[in-house]
């Protein structure tokens, strides 16, 4: 019988399936975290070894698996989610899916969650790309050896096995230092004048800040709290020196970024090349280095009153060409904003879409509120934090359908173009206006008529001590009674993945 050493971050392994009688723990690793001490609180692991009892590791499956909405029609999808047992003091990493077999005609809901001491749990979050190909090549492995039924303990044995010491082996190389709460270095760079530190000061709502602003001298890393991560923004100088010494010395500046926010002024169009031969630069120090950052391209000061312009359209077009040259051998993931101090929704949906981007939790929490929202039939949902940062939104297709593409003849941009103009929605910009006004009074609940059949009802709810709203888009207000009758599930369902959303 192998073990995991006592001083390793990792304390186990479990496999769940939604059995006949519901959730239920169907593989343990290694099995001596099991104490038979059922009656007794094992809760209290400090020191020691890693152990629980029966009834806990019940309720790590019950509570895994009922983040999920499992229903029959959707069962070939599959998510990762970071969620938190503060009892236990553990973090899991969590991988939902459904393992189809021979004896059994529906297939079963799963999940495998990675059991995480809860004061290194950044060891996910740092490693979660390097960790999804071995947990899936498991997952792989599990669902074979099972296909013609439940097999014994020892026969998975092998297999999970392999992907303790895969885990282990990540853990003696980890990307950083392991930490409870995630830190984050996030870069944004760009010509000189190109709105860098301006958009930071709108995030923070240093409005008045914003008047007479000098240039930013070498690089000003500034410290936020975001979701419970520690956010270090490295707001780098876009004067012509300080460009240079920025790829001079790129392992410094460059190096172990988590997100690039990258400026270019449409106001601005003679320094286009100028700017994205210096995005050129960065994106080979990028790729020297191996990392794989997001990138985000803001396209600043596209102000309310030029936004519709043809002068406008073109610029943009011709930026995101270009780009979309340079990248072509990159292969870098990147997205485009159009963003305005003007209108500051642009700038937190673009900082927020750059954070959700960090998050393992994303996908998941976005398919529940797209289920919760389709089955009710909201036209727009998103779940925002009391800064305006938004952790997850839905668009009803027909919605969609509505928002113009200024490429639509050119397909290749058409995809990667898309983020952009959802912005250009303007029922976005009134949930936003509206939000910005409810968030100054201290009720719960509000119900906004902007047309007969155009609707914004807000909920604002508690979680850990963290305010968080709900807007929703409807077309009728007699939805607002389905909300109030589903969001209670919706919050069960959601709310341990808001909570270690990126940290
Ligand atoms: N019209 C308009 N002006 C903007 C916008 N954002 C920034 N500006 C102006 O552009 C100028 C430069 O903004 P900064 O935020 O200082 O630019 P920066 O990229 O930090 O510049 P460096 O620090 O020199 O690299 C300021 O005068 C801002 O008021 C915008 O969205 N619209
Ligand atoms: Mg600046």
């Amino acid at each position: 019988m192998r073990e995991i050493p006592e001083e390793s971050c990792i304390k186990g392994v479990v496999l769940s399936v939604y059995g006949d009688r519901g959730p239920e723990p169907k593989y343990i690793f290694p099995e001596s975290i099991l104490s038979n001490l059922d009656e007794c609180d094992t809760n209290q692991n400090e020191g020691g070894a890693f152990k629980q009892s029966l009834r806990d590791i019940y309720q790590i499956s019950i509570k895994s698996l009922s983040l999920l909405f499992t229903d029959n029609e959707i069962s070939d999808y599959n998510y990762f989610g970071i969620i938190p047992f503060p009892d236990f003091r553990i973090s899991s990493l969590v991988f939902f899916h459904f393992i189809k077999t021979s004896f059994l005609e529906r297939p079963i809901a799963s999940t495998l969650s990675i059991l995480i001491d809860e004061n290194k749990r950044s060891f996910i979050y740092n490693n979660i790309e390097r960790l999804k190909p071995f947990i899936l090549e498991v997952v792989a492995e599990i669902d074979e050896k099972i296909n013609n039924g439940y097999v014994d303990n020892k026969i998975l044995e092998p297999t999970f096995l392999k992907l303790t010491n895969n885990l282990l082996e990540i853990e003696k190389n980890p990307t950083l230092p392991l930490t409870s709460s995630r830190k984050l270095k996030i870069i944004l760079t760009g010509l000189d004048n190109s709105g860098k530190t301006s958009f930071l000061l709108t995030i923070d709502r240093k409005y008045s800040k914003l008047l007479g602003l000098k240039p930013t001298l070498g690089a000003e890393i500034k410290h936020l709290e975001t979701f419970g991560s520690h956010v270090f923004t490295w707001d780098l100088s876009g004067q012509e020196k300080s460009r240079d010494k920025f790829l001079n010395r790129a392992p410094i500046y460059l190096y172990d970024a988590d997100l690039i926010y990258y400026f270019i002024d449409i106001r601005d169009p003679k320094r286009i090349d100028e700017s994205l031969q210096f995005f050129n630069q960065i994106l080979e120090n990028i790729k020297k280095y191996e990392q794989e950052i997001p990138v985000l391209i803001i396209i600043s000061k596209v102000d309310p009153d030029i936004k519709e312009t043809t002068e406008i359209k073109d610029v943009v077009y011709q930026i995101v060409k270009k780009i979309e040259e340079i990248n072509q051998e990159k292969q870098l993931n990147i997205e485009y904003f159009l963003t305005s101090i003007f209108s500051v929704y642009t700038i937190l949906r673009a900082y927020s879409h750059g954070l959700s981007l960090l998050s393992p939790n994303r996908k998941l929490i976005n398919f529940n509120l797209s289920r919760f929202s389709e089955d009710i039939g909201i036209k727009i949902s998103m779940l925002m934090n009391e800064q305006g940062l938004v952790l997850a939104d839905f668009y009803s297709p027909s919605l969609l359908g509505e928002i113009k593409y200024i490429f639509s003849e050119s397909q290749p941009l058409k995809a990667s173009v898309k983020s952009v103009f959802e912005i250009l929605a303007p029922q976005i910009t009134n949930l936003y206006k509206i939000f910005e006004r409810f968030r100054e009074t201290d009720i719960n609940e509000a119900i906004y008529k902007i047309s007969p059949d155009d609707i914004i009802i807000i909920k604002k709810t508690i979680i850990e001590n963290n305010p968080m709203f709900f807007l929703f888009f409807v077309d009728n207000e007699e939805k607002n009674e389905k909300i109030d009758e589903f969001l209670p599930l919706l919050l069960e369902k959601t709310q341990d993945l808001i909570i270690r959303y990126i940290s």
